[in-house]
């Protein structure tokens, strides 16, 4: 659990407000900044398959899990 530090730096440039959730607003910012057009729809899938709490908001935990999830490539 000690883990989520490492994707805190990441997290607060996308949690632009600071609230401690990433947004779907935020993540378009984000997607943009990465020279990644995405529409508000595309973004709010996205929150939505990263929510795992339900919020609608995502928060440092489910961010840290779908990064060391996805980078990892399935290798143990
Ligand atoms: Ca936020």
């Amino acid at each position: 659990m000690a883990e989520t530090t490492e994707y805190a730096a990441t997290f607060n440039l996308v949690d632009t407000d600071g609230d401690g959730r990433i947004s779907a607003t935020e993540l378009v910012a984000l997607m943009k900044a990465l020279g990644d057009e995405v529409t508000d729809e595309q973004a709010a899938e996205a929150v939505a398959r990263l929510d795992s709490s339900g919020d609608g908001l995502i928060s440092l935990e489910e961010f840290a899990a779908y990064l060391s999830t996805d980078r990892a490539g399935g290798a143990g």
